[in-house]
This record gives structure tokens, C-alpha cells and sequence, in this order.
């Protein structure tokens, strides 16, 4: 049936265009209208997820319209679009986000309050989206925020998990997890049932003549339906609203599969769909680690598959030479997880499109770009070759040949180094054989980027250094993460906002963050320094009451908060952190209480989620917790040191904890953490780092100046010599650190065998992480750290010319590198109205 109304009926259509409110009244009419119809509620019924849902609901309708149009105009225009692939969308929530957007907070924060409501206590009803386990899939959600305000025609897809990553509960100093069911009520979800894809798994190939050629057939041995889900993403203060596509799964060929529900078996027909539903059921807890599950690979395939069929029908629209696809589509690979993309398009064109394998070829390599997020050997993917070959038999072949034909011109160019082919070969010759995903996705790709400048140059010369000499140089790049100043400034810090932009000509700065600079001609102005205080202030006191809240802890809002929040990881180093602090403690309680009086207040903030079975970082929060109970009771101490475990760290807290920070901690072992973003954002709110040389720290003390940074510890060229001499040579621990050691096993934080495992990490077991290498170096900088916060008025002006500084680091700059460097797109200009 023709879905498109005839031209003589169009002008009913046109009468009737909806128009979306503009202001109060307008605003007010549609909330009360969602309460009353949507929801089913009154005024004498209307609660605060009510007044929340209706908000939603009037907002959601706003981007609708904004949403359909740039469709329509993407469509029309049918320039090159973007499509990035990613396995995580870390959104948090998205009230504030599109009330901001859309330029219409006020409006809605004087509706609400004349209907009743507190805004900020209704933006606090939403759940967060948590489709994602912390930095790649935060990076994913800023990108998508700058895609659309830079009006970049873009489209996210993934998966569309009925749990996301679980909800942290500290029980008894132990992290238990807890199902993140969240999608009771999704305002900001459009389930598109008419828009479905079959994917298959399993089954064979078989070789059939059509036409005199032969062709592989894949027949399939199971299909489940891929239902996409659409999710809108504003752009700020621009009409362009970009679409994120999730896809979900079910079981095809309707509810049920009726030749078993007519034959009487029931219960299996419904088994049958459950099973079909798992694949996108529930987002895999690891960050920085794969585990390598079946049903892992299943998501991923599910995923890519459906997308790519999507990709590929909306190419086909505009009747365009197969050639032509390196130009209307460029496809971007979120670290390895969707690599499969690379060999799904190719069986498409070749298989199902009939092209010849180099023309194919061709047109892959040209729209595949593909990002590394990390070195760490264990979070590099691999495959067992058995696992593929069962799940998509047709895959495991044209990676064979994929493989084949990338050996044979390596052999070519490099006939003197029979190792090299070994080295790079897709297949790694083990027990079991296994499929490289990194080296298929550089092979498949025609550009490879790190995420940080430190970072995209240890993968050159590390794990990707063959091929820097197979390809040259120039297929690899970098590109420096950012984060979108929107969310991460405006939304999370209003007043301090605010004040900037009363310094910097109004909010132009949040479209281009680089206008910062004209703060630092202000750092000397004593009023604005004082303002600038004072929200600072404002924002620990909120923390302190969140932290009373829900630890029952009281801190004093006058003490240096010192914040570590992130992922638990022991090459993040919580564990020298929390040392640190156990060392603190222990200076503290030596001196008279003459010399305490003197010391610095300070409280310590930890938060951050473990991998459920990562059970060293289970243990380095149970130590904290520990350390807790013992250092926040001690009447000796009182407010000079207080330590806070934060549970369920999110985006939302994230919002409310990174303007609330003096210091936060950046501490990774040098050459591990491939850039960070929260650093980013600490600095964007008006706090100091201590930090590692590592990561994107490098490029913000390259931008801040040295001067405003505290930088401790190794450097990443020394790191492999110093684990080369822990194993070979002879092991001293530092001196300090062997005290807090001692302290811990003579039982001041509770049974010493539950923390023996860390110790021996350190002691025994050969430091991988340099904790002991490091630890003089950061404890000599935290107190460089205490000396510096004495002077508050050096403090602040730090802060402030920090942040005058951090233009740089906004994601649009990032995305408009891709844009040029990798995708070779443009922006879709919009006349606004
Ligand atoms: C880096 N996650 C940060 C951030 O670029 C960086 C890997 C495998 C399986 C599951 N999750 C992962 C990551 O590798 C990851 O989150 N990497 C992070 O990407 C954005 O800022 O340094 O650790």
C-alpha cells in the first residue's frame, strides 16, 4: 500500500500543521492536557513523576516536529550522511537536556511552578538511560549532542537493552548489584513496529549458479526480527534533531510461532520467544575487558546486521551506483564491537548484490573509520574462529578471504619477513584459533584513530605497529576526545554558567567553547573571583547534603573535596587513592592535637561501579568502605579527613559531583587510560586535577599550563622497565606504603586477610601497576595539593584561568575533526523558523 497521501489531500494535511508551544500558556495547556488524557490523572491526582511524564510528554512532542522536518530535509537534500556504530549510548537523562536545548527551561520552570511544581525536583523523577558502562559510552552520547548542534546529518545506532548497566547498592562495605529496569515508562522512545529486519544465525552455506556465476548462499538455521526504536537528540539552539536508532529483538513471524501454537505446544512457542528476546535483554557489565560470550556476539551481530540493512535500504532510495555508497555513507566504528559491519557489507554487496569481490572490497574500506578506545590487552577482542564459524558460517568464509588476500600483499611488499605474516594475521594460529577483531577492523577500515594524542601514538608504535608499516602513517590519526559543554557546563553547573556568560557576551560560548578565553582577561576582577567562589560553594554544600543524605555522613562544605569517580579498575588505581588516604590517617593521628589544628580539612570521594566478576575491584571498594567506617567515627580527626563511597555512580550524579569538586584524581599508571573525559569535565567546572602524565591530562596541562595542574609519577616510557626490574630484579616497596600495609594486617580496617590479595598485588606478585613506584611522587603532590587550597584566592584564579583555557577540549571541535579528517561530511545548513 502506497503510505504517501495524494497530492489533492495534501492540503488538509498542510491546514492542520501542528505548531508546538512557544511559551508558558502554551506549555501549561499541554501539560495539563497530557495529565488529563495521556496519563489519565487530575489535579487532585498529579504527583511528581506525573507533573514529569506530562513535561516529558509536551516536550517530546516539540522535538517530534523539529525531529520529522530535518527527516524530511535529509532526505530531500540527500548529502552524505553519518552513521556511528556503537554498542553503548551512556545518555543519562533527557528532560534537562531537550528543556535546554530547545531553549525553553524558563518557560517551563515558571509553568511548572505556577501548576505547582519545583522544576528541579521533576527533572529528578526521570531515570537515567544507562546503555552503557562508562567512557566509551559517555563519548558516544556527546558525540551524538555535538552531531546535531553542529547539524551534521547523523544517525546513531545500538541496542536497545530492556536492562542497563545495574544499580550499584554498597551493602555492609560490599557492592551488590541490582537490575536496571528502566523501561516502565520511556517518554523519549518511538517504537517503529513497521520498521523490522530478519537477521539469521547459524546454518549453512551453499553454493548455487545463477547466470553462469556462482554465488554463496547462506540458508538460515534460526531468525530472529530486529524492531527499531527511535530516540531524538536535539541539537542546541538549532532545529535540527538527529535520530538515534535501537534496535530491540523478538521473536520473528509474530507473538508466536503458530505452527507449534496450533500443534498444541504452547510452552515452547513462548520459549521460543523469550529466547529470541534475550539478545538485546541485557548490556554486558565489563568496561575495559572482554569476556568473549556467545550471547555477546549474538548483540553484535544482531546489531550490526539490522543496521546495516537499514543503512543499505536508505542508500538504495536515491537509485544511486554501488560506487557512489563511499560518499552518501560513512560508517563509524566505536571501538571493535561492531566490527562484523565490515564483513556484513561486503557479503551484501557480493553476496546478495552481485559485485565482483575488489569492487566490493573497494567500496568497504572507503566508508569504514574505526576508533580504539584502549591498550589493555584484556579488553582487545577476540573471537574463537569454532564460535563464528557455527554462529555465521558465511562470515567466518569471507574473513578467510578477507585474510587471504590482506597476507598475500603483505607477503609482497614484505617477502624477507615470514613473521610478519604471522603477526598480523587476522587468524591468530592458537589453541583455539581465534579471529583478531582490532586487525579486521584496521584491514577493513580506511582510517584508524586513538583518542588522545599519547594515546594514538603508543597504538602506533605497540599493538598496531605492523601495520603503520604495511599501510604508512597516514591511515592512522588522532583525535582528542571532548565533551559536550551543554551537559557538562550548562546543565550540571547553571550558575556557573551563568556568571561566564555574563563575562564572555552571553551564550555564544556554548556553541563555541574557545570564546572562554575572554575570561582570563577577568581573573584579577576580585568581585567575579569571589562570585566564582561562591557558586563553588553553593555546589559542595548540594553534594554534602546528598552525601548526608543517603551515607548519613555529615562533611564539612569548608574542606578540600578531593573526588575519584570512574569505573573501578585496578589500572585506574583507586587502590593508590585509597592508600594515600590510610597514609593521611595515620600522619594525623601522630601528631599532637596543637599540629592537627593546623592541618587542611579534607574529604575524600570515591564512586564508581565494579564488573560484577571482577573481584579485586570488589575488594578495593570494600576498602574504602572500610577505611570509612574507621577514619568518619575517630574523634581524634573529626572533620580533617572524612571518606565517602558514593554508591550507584552515574551520569545523573556525575552532573551533580563534578561541580562540586576542588581536586579530582586522575591517577591512572602512565600509558594505560587512552584519554578520560571526566578529567575534561572537572576542569570545565572549576576544579584542579592531580594527575598522572597519561591520557588526555597531557593536552589539558598542555592547554591550562603546567602551573595549573598537579602532575605526579612514571612516565609511560619507564613503565616497561620498571615491571621488567619488579620480576627480574629486586623488589623494594616504598617506605610509606609498607606502613600502610602493616596498619591494614594488623587489623585497624577490619579482617586483614579480605585485603591480603591487594597487598600481595604490590608486594609479591610484581606491581604491575607501579602503585608502589608512584607512591612517594603522590603523596608529595597531595600535599603540594593542601599548600596550594591555603591560598584560596591563588586557588581560584587557577581555576578560573584553567577554565578560560579549555576551548579545546568541547566534543564539537572533536566531531568536526572526524568530519574532515575521516567522514568527509558536511554540515546540512538550516534556515530557522
Ligand atoms: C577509555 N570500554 C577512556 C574512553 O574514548 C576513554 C571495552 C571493551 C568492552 C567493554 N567496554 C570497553 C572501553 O574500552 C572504554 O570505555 N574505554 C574508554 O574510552 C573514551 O576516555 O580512557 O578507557
Amino acid at each position: 500500500v502506497e503510505a504517501s497521501i495524494p497530492e489533492p489531500q495534501r492540503e488538509a494535511w498542510k491546514r492542520n500543521q501542528i505548531t508546538s508551544f512557544t511559551d508558558k500558556d502554551g506549555f501549561e495547556k499541554e501539560v495539563v492536557r497530557h495529565v488529563e488524557t495521556t496519563l489519565a490523572r487530575s489535579m487532585f491526582n498529579c504527583d511528581e513523576i506525573a507533573a514529569y511524564s506530562a513535561t516529558s510528554l509536551a516536550f517530546r512532542d516539540r522535538l517530534i516536529t523539529h525531529w520529522n522536518r530535518t527527516q524530511q530535509r535529509q532526505t530531500y537534500r540527500d548529502t552524505k550522511r553519518v552513521y556511528y556504530l556503537s554498542l553503548e549510548f551512556l545518555m543519562g537523562r533527557a528532560l534537562d537536556n531537550a528543556m535546554l536545548n530547545v531553549g525553553l527551561k524558563n518557560v517551563a520552570q515558571d509553568g511548572l511552578a505556577e501548576l505547582g511544581f519545583r522544576i528541579e525536583d521533576v527533572v529528578k523523577q526521570e531515570h537515567d538511560a544507562a546503555l552503557g558502562n562508562g567512557g566509551l559510552g559517555r563519548l558516544a552520547a556527546c558525540f551524538l549532542d555535538s552531531l546535531a548542534t553542529l547539524n551534521f546529518p547523523a544517525w546513531g545506532y545500538g541496542l536497545r537493552y530492556r536492562y542497563g548497566i545495574f544499580k550499584q547498592e554498597i551493602i555492609d562495605g560490599y557492592q551488590v548489584e541490582v537490575p536496571d529496569y528502566w523501561l516502565d515508562f520511556n517518554p523519549w522512545e518511538f517504537p517503529r513496529h513497521d520498521v523490522t529486519v530478519d537477521i539469521q544465525f547459524f546454518g549453512q552455506v551453499n553454493k548455487k549458479t545463477v547466470g553462469g556465476k556462482t554465488i554463496s548462499v547462506w540458508e538460515a538455521g534460526e531468525i530472529v526480527q530486529a524492531v527499531a526504536y527511535d530516540v531524538p537528540i536535539p541539537g542546541y539552539d538549532t532545529p535540527t534533531t538527529n535520530n538515534l536508532r535501537l534496535w530491540s529483538s523478538k521473536a520473528s513471524g509474530g507473538e508466536f510461532d503458530f505452527q507449534k501454537f496450533n500443534s498444541g505446544d504452547y510452552e515452547s512457542s513462548v520459549a521460543d520467544q523469550q529466547r529470541a528476546e534475550t539478545i538485546s535483554a541485557v548490556l554486558y557489565p565489563n568496561d575495559n575487558l572482554e569476556r568473549g560470550k556467545e550471547l555477546r556476539l549474538k548483540q553484535q551481530y544482531f546489531w550490526v546486521a539490522a543496521s546495516l540493512y537499514d543503512i543499505v535500504r536508505r542508500f538504495k532510495k536515491s537509485r544511486r551506483s554501488w560506487n557512489e555508497f563511499p560518499d552518501q555513507v560513512a560508517i563509524q566504528l566505536n571501538d571493535t564491537h561492531p566490527t562484523l559491519a565490515i564483513v556484513e557489507l561486503q557479503r551484501i554487496l557480493v553476496d546478495v548484490e552481485g559485485l565482483e569481490w575488489d569492487n566490493a572490497w573497494e567500496i568497504v574500506t572507503s566508508t569504514f573509520g574505526y576508533t580504539n578506545h584502549t591498550v589493555l590487552p584484556e579488553a582487545l577482542e577476540k573471537w574463537p574462529v569454532g564460535l563464528v564459524q557455527h554462529l555465521l558460517p558465511r562470515h567466518l568464509q569471507i574473513i578467510y578471504d578477507i585474510n587471504l588476500f590482506f597476507l598475500q600483499s603483505v607477503e609482497k611488499a614484505f617477502p624477507d619477513d615470514r613473521d610478519m605474516l604471522r603477526r598480523v594475521s587476522i587468524i591468530e594460529e592458537s589453541q583455539p584459533k581465534m579471529v583478531r577483531m582490532a586487525f579486521l577492523a584496521i584491514v577493513g577500515s580506511h582510517k584508524v584513530n586513538g583518542v588522545a594524542e599519547l594515546h594514538s601514538d603508543l597504538i602506533k608504535t605497540t599493538i598496531f605497529k605492523d601495520f603503520v608499516e604495511i599501510y604508512g602513517p597516514d591511515k592512522f590519526t588522532n583525535v582528542t576526545n571532548g565533551i559536550t559543554p551543554r551537559r557538562w557546563l550548562h546543565q550540571a553547573n547553571p550558575r556557573l554558567s551563568e556568571l561566564i556568560a555574563s563575562k564572555c557576551g552571553g551564550n555564544d560560548f556554548l556553541k563555541d567553547l574557545t570564546i572562554l578565553n575572554q575570561l582570563e582577561k577577568h581573573v584579577e576582577d576580585k568581585q567575579f573571583r569571589k562570585e566564582w567562589a561562591e557558586i563553588k560553594y553553593a555546589n559542595k554544600v548540594r553534594l554534602a547534603k546528598h552525601i548526608k543524605d543517603t551515607t548519613g555522613v555529615v562533611v564539612n562544605p569548608a574542606s578540600l573535596f578531593d573526588v575519584q569517580v570512574k569505573r573501578i579498575h585496578e589500572y585506574k588505581r583507586q587502590q593508590l587513592n585509597i592508600f594515600g588516604v590510610i597514609h593521611r590517617y595515620l600522619s594525623l593521628k601522630a601528631m599532637t592535637p596543637d599540629q592537627r589544628k593546623k592541618q587542611l580539612p579534607r574529604v575524600s570521594i570515591f564512586g564508581g561501579k565494579a564488573a560484577p566478576g571482577y573481584w579485586m575491584a570488589k575488594q578495593i571498594i570494600h576498602l574504602i568502605n572500610s577505611v570509612g567506617a574507621v577514619v568518619n567515627k575517630d574523634e581524634d580527626i573529626g572533620d580533617l579527613l572524612k571518606v565517602i563511597f558514593l554508591e550507584d555512580y552515574n551520569v545523573s550524579k556525575a552532573e551533580m559531583i563534578c561541580p562540586a569538586s576542588d581536586i579530582s584524581e586522575h591517577i591512572s599508571t602512565a600509558g594505560t587510560e587512552a584519554s578520560g573525559t571526566s578529567n575534561m569535565k572537572f576542569v570545565l567546572n572549576g576544579g584542579l586535577i592531580i594527575g598522572t602524565c597519561d591520557g588526555a591530562n597531557i593536552e589539558i596541562t598542555r592547554e591550562i599550563g603546567e602551573s595549573n595542574i598537579f602532575l605526579f609519577g612514571n612516565l609511560s616510557e619507564d613503565v616497561e622497565d620498571l615491571r621488567h626490574a619488579h620480576t627480574y630484579g629486586s623488589h623494594t616497596i616504598d617506605s610509606d606504603l609498607d606502613k600502610v600495609f602493616n596498619e591494614i594486617e594488623k587489623g585497624t580496617f577490619g579482617t586483614p586477610h579480605d585485603f591480603s590479595a591487594m597487598i600481595a598485588a604490590v608486594r609479591q606478585h610484581g606491581d604491575y601497576y607501579l602503585v608502589s613506584d608512584d607512591f612517594h611522587s603522590y603523596i608529595e603532590t597531595h600535599q603540594l595539593v593542601d599548600e596550594a587550597y591555603r591560598n584560596q584566592d591563588e586557588w581560584i584564579a587557577k581555576c578560573i584561568t584553567s577554565v578560560s583555557r579549555m576551548g579545546f577540549f568541547t566534543s564539537d571541535r572533536c566531531i568536526n575533526e572526524y568530519a574532515e579528517e575521516i567522514w568527509n561530511v558536511e554540515p546540512l545548513v538550516v534556515d530557522r523558523h
